[in-house]
């Protein structure tokens, strides 16, 4: 059976402590793999190597020569596209279709993007008066920070991987990288990437294993990482930040959310339903920016509740091997048993089911995948925690308002804010609400229209910080300042 080992100082390698777990095909249940579980000698092994890159050529680079090498890295994953798309949607379950034209281009373009804005990044000068009249200029330059910790999660593993490891190389610092244990395969095989493209070994190390008392533990325990950048559940943002305050080391934090969508009753409704059912179920409702409340303005309540549910019902659900398939698995049966406890709860709570609500049949081959229902839910009342919850599932709630207040009072109730939606043709509106959500980012027409030189990053308990353009370069980079006396 295959292994996933290990990429450290450019080499793979295997666990010292023999500690192997399985890693499973979610459509179907099988284990597929084995993967080597990190103790702390392999994750002080990939820290140590990251600290010694940091003082080879690499550190030596100009930036030209590493945006140059890091454009090789993007050529090298759209070159091996095939293989990639095959890892990730068997770790995954996703649909080809899905993870081919978002998360392997965007794994590629993480590492164009950023090479290209730390090229062209201004710092700042001042000039200034001194009491013996010659006057002084100060001037900043952007230094790496240095060792990175990267942890991150399974929804989208190389896109998220990489959407912290391109900029931080490109500015220049080197990292270790902890995926998801359920999606262990993409991370892994970008080693071999990175070797062909001429990244200096130790720049890019990966170390795989669990969270607690795991290769994550390890890793923001280890006094030698100078800073965490972490996407994942806010509780683990937690853990991460308390162990990160042992030397005071920086954390960036894209954690968890339960987004609100607003529709009101002057929006283009098809526009509306074609937006909801990808934020609603694309992923199948993996994606930290989903939406799992809806808001949905009284005149047209019933026509959006029929039509989204007509959409959901027609979605394919299959296994990535079938091309029509747009609805895949989720990514593990632990994650099933987890997001079946919601659709239980909301049956408790007194929910109406507009569609779903378990599992579907699945021919015998399938049956011991992860599946659940598209699942639409109404008549719950607004503290159940079906609505106050992440489920992370293919499903939502929703809920008719009457106000425009009302509808803002509604999506900002919760201690989340990292995304939301909102439908409506009024210009004025759109501003006018957009602007009151408590939310890091606000789609108004559409949703996930990515630009990535635009701040992202979550509010309230759904993150601490920004990255995306210049924003990465403020976490990624130390800026000093110089001041010269003339
Ligand atoms: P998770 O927090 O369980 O795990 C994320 C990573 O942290 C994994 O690699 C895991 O092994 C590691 N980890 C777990 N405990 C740890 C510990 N004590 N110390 C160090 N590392 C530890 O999250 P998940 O289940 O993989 O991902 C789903 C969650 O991620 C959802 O809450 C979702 O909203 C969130 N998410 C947020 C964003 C965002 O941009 N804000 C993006 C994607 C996912
Ligand atoms: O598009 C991105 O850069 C990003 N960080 C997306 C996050 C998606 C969450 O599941």
């Amino acid at each position: 059976m295959q292994e996933i080992k290990h990429f450290i100082n450019g080499e793979y390698r295997g666990s010292s402590n023999g500690r192997l777990f399985d890693a499973v095909d979610p459509s179907t249940g099988k284990v597929f793999a084995k993967v080597h579980e990190a103790g702390r000698e392999e994750v002080d092994a990939a820290v140590k190597a990251a600290r010694a890159a940091l003082n080879g050529p690499w550190g030596k680079m100009s930036i030209a020569e590493r945006a140059e090498i890091l454009y090789r890295v993007a050529d090298g994953i759209n070159a091996r596209f095939e293989e990639f798309l095959e890892a990730e949607c068997r770790d995954t379950g996703k649909p080809r279709s899905l993870a081919s034209h978002i998360d392997i281009p965007r794994g590629a373009a993480n590492f164009k993007v950023f090479a290209d804005m730390v090229k062209n990044a201004p710092t700042e000068a001042f000039e200034m008066p001194t009491p013996d009249g010659t006057g002084a200029i100060n001037y900043g330059v952007r230094r790496p920070k240095g060792v990175i910790g990267v942890i991150s999660p399974w929804n989208l593993p190389l896109l998220l991987m990489t959407w912290k490891v391109g900029p931080a190389l490109a500015c220049g610092n080197t990292v270790v990288v902890k995926p998801s244990e359920e999606t262990p395969s993409t991370t892994a095989l970008l080693g071999e990437v990175m070797n062909a493209a001429g990244i200096p070994p130790g720049v890019y190390n990966v170390v795989h294993g669990f969270g607690s008392n795991s290769a994550g533990a390890f890793l923001t325990e280890h006094k030698d990482v100078d800073a965490y950048t972490f996407t994942g559940e806010t509780g683990t943002g937690e853990h991460i930040m308390r162990a990160a305050a042992q030397g005071v080391r920086q954390v960036s934090l894209e954690l968890g959310g339960k987004n609100a969508g607003i529709v009101f009753a002057d929006c283009d409704l098809d526009k509306a339903i074609e937006g909801s059912l990808r934020s609603v179920f694309a992923n199948s409702g993996q994606v930290c920016l989903g939406t799992e409340r809806l808001y949905v303005q009284r005149p047209i309540f019933e026509a959006f509740v029929a039509r989204l549910k007509a959409g959901a019902e027609s979605l394919v659900i299959g296994p990535p091997s079938d091309p029509k398939a747009n609805f895949g698995p989720l990514v593990s049966l632990t994650h099933q048993q987890k997001v079946l406890s919601y659709y239980q709860k909301a049956l408790d709570d007194g929910a109406t089911v507009v569609t779903g609500g378990g599992v579907p049949d699945m021919p015998s081959e399938l049956a011991g995948g992860a599946w659940v229902q598209p699942t639409i839910w109404t008549g719950l009342k607004d503290d159940s925690a079906v609505i106050t919850e992440e489920i992370f599932g293919p499903c939502c709630h929703i809920r008719p308002f009457d106000s425009e207040e009302e509808a803002i009072a509604l999506a900002n109730s919760l201690p989340y804010g990292l995304s939301a939606t909102l439908w409506t043709e009024n210009a004025s509106r759109a501003h006018r609400v957009a602007g009151q959500l408590e939310a890091g980012i606000v789609w108004v027409n559409s949703w996930f229209l990515r630009d990535l030189r635009t701040a992202f990053g979550g509010s309230k308990q759904s993150g601490i910080g920004r990255e995306g353009g210049v924003h990465s370069l403020e976490f990624y980079t130390e800026l000093k300042n110089i001041c010269v006396k003339l």
